[in-house]
């Protein structure tokens, strides 16, 4: 499968997010991620649905959200959304987990499961028909800059084992240049990158991704 740049947005300068998509897209970008969060399910909130539509109204480039957000099901239909997008939620969020993956579903918007660290990946054992990926969290989510979990390497090789080839498989949460190349090499084909590897002072966006892609 082709390996697939996410660029996480949280990190990205808000001021002038116009320019930065901008420039992300010429650095070939494949998808924007874009973390919500409701100070509930995670300690801190970010980005929002009216950044999410105000960004569908600026570029053509496809959307990753990941909601850290409780019972997200509630607010599927406060995105405008499409088919080259992915809309991600929590395992650990929903107890009806599978309604909420077959709602986004018909509405044509591709669907993610996140797991925390700590959960399992048997989790979604019974769901895999529901999902077009799997998002396993490389730390616990609700912040930018922290380290990665050393459980991570291990989590992502029996996933790809679990799953087989043909399920997409992203990892967030300190994606530097050697955890990069660890990471792929036990599986994953999905990367968003943040204040580790993309978004840096001494590198220009474009410079930045070229790095990366270089050592999947
Ligand atoms: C955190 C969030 C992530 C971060 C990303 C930042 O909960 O889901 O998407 O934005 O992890 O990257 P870094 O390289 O600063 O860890
Ligand atoms: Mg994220």
């Amino acid at each position: 499968m082709k390996k697939l740049l996410s660029a996480s947005l949280m990190c990205a300068d808000l001021g002038a997010l116009r320019e930065s998509i901008y420039q992300l897209e010429k650095a070939g970008i494949d998808y924007l991620h874009i973390d919500i969060m409701d100070g509930s399910f995670v300690p801190n909130i970010t980005l929002g649905f009216d950044t999410v539509n105000t960004i569908k109204n600026i570029t053509d480039m496809p959307l990753d959200v990941h909601m850290m957000v409780n019972e997200p099901g509630r607010f599927i239909d406060n995105m405008k959304l499409g088919a080259d997008d992915i809309l991600c939620v929590h395992y650990e969020a929903d107890i009806h987990l599978q309604r909420t993956l077959d709602k986004i579903k018909s509405k044509g918007i591709k669907t993610g499961v996140a797991l925390n660290p700590q959960t399992p990946l048997t989790s979604i054992e019974y769901l895999r028909e529901y999902m077009d990926m799997l998002l396993v969290m490389t730390v616990s989510p609700g912040f930018a800059g922290q380290k990665i979990f050393t459980g991570a390497f291990r989590k992502c090789e029996d996933a790809r084992k679990m799953l087989g080839e043909s399920m997409l498989i992203e990892v967030d949460g300190n994606i530097s240049l050697e955890n990069g190349k660890k990471l792929s090499r036990c599986g994953a084909d999905m990367f968003v990158l943040g204040t580790s590897s993309l978004f840096l002072k001494d590198k220009t966006l474009i410079q930045a991704a070229e790095d990366f892609r270089k050592v999947l």
